[in-house]
């Protein structure tokens, strides 16, 4: 009778809160070839199934592998040539988050990979070492694809992260963490069926999954243990501590290292989010620690720490240094209103009260300008915001320098907006001029990006005469793309 409950709880996915199964799953580094000094991967997005319990196969979407991706992990300065085929039976995209290439490379919306055929995205690595992720990126689509295990993680090095003692043995001392939680169905499919209240409020579920595996358990060695922890949820926050309270550095953000290790007892994280932390286990050989989910008390991963393999003992004081942009240098400051249209709390998600058109150049920026974006949510629900190709530096929240973390003040693409709050950020797009190619910024909450809270911006060299290929009406700074005496296909997306 006892096992009857336990199986029950276990039915109920509540099981996740009181044992831990089997070990995290290490997704494999992508393989690649060098073809005439190109590194080139070969990346398979496929329909496949995965045992997320015991014995019971659930339909899943990955990429060279059942659920989730394959690493893929570059240098700096790197030529690049991603291949991706998509064996779904349905078109996708593949988007490079954190990724800073040209907008014909940015896998958006337009770069759509049909059933059966393969997209490449080619580019030179132009970066710093930073921990970023590739998902699809489709018109209303992109919550789905991602629910259904579309993600992988990106990991780009350079010869400062070459450099710096920091544990980098990817697997072993140097952890990826991607963290989502899914709801299942009676049979344990995955369900993906929001409401109109939930796509508001989140598509939320207490089932929630490392890698791919619910409940894990990981065994390190006594030393410093650096994770990338990515939050590939749809919409939900995590904020994660340890079961014991213990301290642990973040080293870097979105956009790479912050300057100096900022010490932490818990990391919140949202939809799109990562963060680079290094914690230490000396002192803790035989013991367990869990790492938890402090918003929905939920136990997330128990930690063994059982070797004394040689590793990392002290984390560097300085990681790098960052270049800064006073709010004093900007030439041009923009608003983006994070709110609905029509209908209040039930109407569409919009950005500056209009819904994504993809055939709508939103915002037109000039190469090298320095800009302050403030972003509004005026709504009582959670937003973020992610900008694609441009790293961003916060200045305020709610009009407050102040009220910026200690961890919020390295490079970032993806920044938090809690309910009716601001941020303003500052930024400078140095490269990649291209008008007739957008780039799009959105919330990261994948329903409410999905139902049309995201908008497009180009890069021009000159905002007077940007060379536009077709016809555009530009009104402030809104480039529409209709009526246009060119047919749309003439564009060249
Ligand atoms: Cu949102």
């Amino acid at each position: 009778m006892r096992r009857y409950i336990s199986l029950s709880i276990l039915w109920m996915g509540f099981l996740s809160t009181a044992l831990f199964a089997g070990a995290l799953p290490i997704p494999a580094l992508a393989p690649y070839s060098w073809v005439n000094g190109v590194k080139v991967f070969n990346m398979n997005i496929q329909q496949s199934s995965t045992q997320f319990f015991a014995g019971i196969n659930t339909r899943t979407y990955g990429i060279n592998q059942s659920v989730l991706g394959q690493t893929i992990r570059m240098h700096d300065g790197d030529k690049i040539k991603i291949n991706y085929t998509n064996r779904l039976s349905e078109a996708t995209t593949m988007h490079g988050h954190g990724m800073h290439v040209p907008a014909s490379m940015d896998g958006g919306p337009k770069n759509k990979i049909q059933p059966g055929t393969t997209w490449t995205a080619s580019y030179t690595v132009n970066q710093p070492a930073s921990t970023n992720w590739y998902h699809p990126h489709l018109m209303g689509k992109t919550a789905e694809h991602v629910y259904m295990g579309l993600a992988g993680m990106i990991i780009i090095d350079d010869d400062k992260s070459d450099s710096l003692n920091l544990p980098k043995t990817y697997g072993v001392d140097d952890i990826p963490l991607i963290i989502q939680d899914k709801r299942f169905t009676a049979s344990r499919q995955i369900l993906y069926a929001p409401t109109r209240m939930e796509i508001m409020r989140g598509y939320t579920s207490s089932t929630m999954m490392i890698n791919g595996e619910i409940s894990p358990t990981l065994s390190v060695k006594d030393k410093q243990i650096r994770f990338r922890v990515l939050n590939g949820s749809n919409s939900t926050l995590y904020n994660l501590r340890f079961s014991d309270g213990r301290s642990f550095k973040q080293i870097a953000t979105d956009g790479g290292f912050l300057e100096r290790p900022v010490t932490l007892n818990s990391l919140l994280l949202t939809p799109g989010e990562r963060a680079e932390i290094v914690v230490n286990f000396s002192g803790d050989l035989g013991s367990s620690v869990t790492l938890r989910e402090t918003r929905q008390n939920i136990n997330l991963m128990q930690i063994n720490v059982n070797s004394t393999s040689p590793g990392v003992t002290t984390v560097p004081s300085t990681l790098t240094t960052l270049e800064k942009y006073a709010a004093s240098q900007a030439v041009r400051t923009r608003s983006f209103l994070l709110n609905t249209v029509g209908g209040g709390m039930m109407g569409q998600m919009a950005i500056n009260g209009r819904p994504m058109n993809i055939n709508r150049i939103d915002n037109v920026v000039p190469v090298n300008d320095i800009e302050i974006w403030t972003i509004r949510n005026t709504m009582n629900v959670e937003h973020n915001f992610h900008i694609h190709a441009i790293h961003f530096m916060l200045l305020e929240r709610n009009g407050s320098p102040a009220s910026v973390a200690a961890n919020e003040r390295g490079y970032k693409d993806v920044v938090r907006i809690p309910p009716n709050s601001s941020v303003k950020v500052i930024l400078k797009m140095k490269d990649y001029v291209d008008p007739n190619n957008g780039y799009m910024y959105h919330c990261h909450f994948l329903e409410h990006e999905d139902d049309g809270m995201m908008g497009q911006f180009t890069v021009v060299q000159n905002k007077s005469n940007p060379v536009f290929k077709w016809a555009p009406i530009v009104s402030d700074d809104i480039v529409t793309m209709v009526p246009s005496p060119l047919p749309l296909n003439a564009v060249t997306y």
